[in-house]
């Protein structure tokens, strides 16, 4: 079945080929089969598209593609394909595992969400791990190289209408599906949005320069397959203003390289994409009353123009530590890093209003009784790194304070990064409470995350949230085990989740505390461990595995095994 989308061209092809012992009556209608024990149909579709600024075209006609593969499918076989489907997704998925407490019961995942509403402690147990694996899951099957990036459905959209027309939506959306592919050790699953922001750098660069007259380049509110980088065309620029798409987006490629520690990869692909987005930032700051800001600016779709929203701060400040950061590790001390330098020192500091909450905006106007779900204004403590519980308590406390004002429920999504926020905050029963609220109010019966509609961004933010609660490394890549864990998760395991630095970490924890972790060293990186108040550090080899001693409720020292 082929043909051509009618407004753009773009040509398609779906291509069958039935394997069966009965009567094959193939007609415009449709194919029939009958009289046949069994029928195995081989199924490739294809287009002409390929994701490459400005044609977005690969001139190949799709029956060239779509033909040779259903016939080697059809020569290999359904057993066969099954089979190394198997082994390529259990590869991935089998990295990671996560056991809360015991005996689980097995049910139905829709009568499993109705046992965790009655608070069946059974159902919660199996459903609070099921979740979490389910989002590794989707990432898996909606993310994989020579792919586009999963977008607000991952790739479950079944409507020519989507809601916010199934977009990549850069104020927290896009971000958010891909939280998991780092500490849930699904590096495979990332490659979709480097090659995506790969693309838009160039048609990012006319947007930097004609709405902003900066250098650099950055996307802005929505994204799409075809390299749209601008603003919409709408006057509500309290959401449709958001120069911070670029800059965040460059963040996530640094925090890529602080996981795999892949040098090589952030010489040739990330620094300059990184870099051309420290440019853009600093060219957007200006001087307000003694410190730097970019102003004017929004925070996602709430509030007025501001002189210094502290969302479009922060991740100005994330960026510019970022670029120097990726600077050091490629050996670039040219000015232009002097000049990152200087000017992160003269940014706008985080601000505390006089309700005891992060301001949102320059001007103290934050409302205690507003519950809007965006808390973009958090950024630096998830998923920056600029905020840190463990040495500003000042700064977290007013974290804490927007929080319980911004309160528990909200879109599903909303719900999930609040999950990561209180994680960060190190506070186990609060972040607890939002994966149960995400799971009771902002998930249907086939466990997809509920905006609602269904939109995918909360079952990843959900999954990447629970990692944090068991293990976070944003801190100078310090592994700190069992951050947040809640009193409701006695006893259990998770293996297999990656620390920045390159480390996979096993945890093992019994009565609420942690009884044993093992770390494997993926790039001989120096190794930083926490556990409550005790910490050790020691040199690790690539390869080798390392048994952290647990003596009196403290990691006590580290036994070099193989
Ligand atoms: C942002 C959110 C909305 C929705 C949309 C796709 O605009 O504020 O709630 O998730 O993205």
């Amino acid at each position: 079945y082929s043909g051509a989308v009618e407004d753009n061209g773009m040509r398609f092809d779906a291509r069958f080929k039935v394997d069966t012992d009965g009567t094959l009556d193939i007609s415009e209608n449709g194919i029939r089969v009958s009289g046949a024990s069994r029928a195995v149909i081989y199924f490739c579709a294809a287009t002409d598209y390929e994701m490459k600024y400005p044609t977005y075209r690969s001139g190949i006609a799709p029956e060239k593609i779509t033909v040779p593969i259903v016939e080697k499918a059809a020569e290999k076989g359904c057993d066969e394909l099954y089979k190394a489907h198997c082994a390529d997704y259990s590869e991935i998925f089998d990295r990671v595992s996560l056991r809360i407490n015991k005996n689980p019961v097995y049910l139905p995942a829709d009568k499993l969400l109705e046992e965790y509403k009655k608070g069946n402690r059974a159902a919660m147990n199996m459903l609070e791990m099921l979740y979490f694996q389910y989002g590794r899951y989707l990432l898996i099957s909606s993310s994989r190289a020579g792919a586009l990036p999963a977008n607000l459905q991952g790739v479950w959209n079944e409507s020519n209408t989507p809601p916010w027309c199934c977009d990549y939506h850069i104020n927290v959306n896009l971000q958010m599906n891909y939280w998991p592919a780092t500490n849930t050790n699904l590096a495979e699953c990332f490659t979709p949005l480097v090659d995506y922001v790969r693309t838009i750098v160039e048609p990012g660069r006319r947007t930097a320069r004609d709405y902003y007259g900066a250098r650099g380049w950055t996307a802005a509110i929505s994204g799409n397959p075809f390299g749209f980088t601008a603003p919409l065309n709408s006057t509500q620029m309290e959401w449709n203003y958001n120069p911070s798409a670029g800059p965040w987006l460059a963040t996530q490629l640094w925090d890529y390289y602080d996981f795999t520690r892949d040098e090589k990869w952030l010489r040739t692909v990330a620094y300059p994409i990184i870099k051309e987005s420290a440019e853009f930032a600093c060219d957007l700051l200006s001087d307000a009353k003694g410190v730097l800001t970019p102003s004017p600016s929004y925070s996602p779709e709430h509030g007025t123009a501001d002189l210094g929203a502290t969302y479009a701060v922060a991740v100005t400040r994330q960026v510019l530590s970022d670029a120097i950061a990726a600077a050091d590790v490629c050996g670039d001390n040219s000015d232009e890093v002097k000049e990152w330098r200087a000017t992160l020192e003269r940014l706008a500091p985080y601000r505390i209003g006089k309700y005891g909450q992060l301001q949102e905006w320059w001007e103290d106007i934050d409302d205690p009784a507003d519950t809007h779900r965006h808390t973009n204004h958090l950024f630096g403590l998830h998923p920056g790194n600029s905020i840190n519980p463990l040495e500003d308590k000042a700064l977290a406390e007013a974290c804490k304070t927007t929080l319980r004002q911004r309160g528990d429920a909200a879109t599903g999504w909303s719900m999930g990064w609040k999950l990561n926020h209180w994680a960060r905050l190190l506070d186990g029963n609060h972040a607890y409470k939002l994966y149960g609220n995400l799971l009771k109010e902002g998930t249907g019966p086939n466990l997809w995350d509920q905006h609602p509609p269904f939109q995918i961004d909360g079952n990843f933010g959900g999954t990447a949230g629970v990692a944090e609660m068991l293990l976070q490394s944003h801190n100078g890549g310090e592994l700190h085990l069992l951050p947040s864990l809640p009193d409701a998760w006695r006893n259990g395991s998770v293996k297999g989740l990656l620390g920045r630095g390159g480390f996979e970490v096993d945890i093992e924890f019994a009565d609420g505390k942690l009884s044993g972790a093992t770390i494997r060293s993926l790039k001989g990186e120096r190794c930083v461990v926490r556990y409550g108040d005790s910490r050790i550090e020691f040199p690790t080899r690539a390869g080798e595995v390392y048994k952290i001693d647990v003596r009196d409720g403290g990691i006590a020292r580290r036994l070099f095994i193989r």
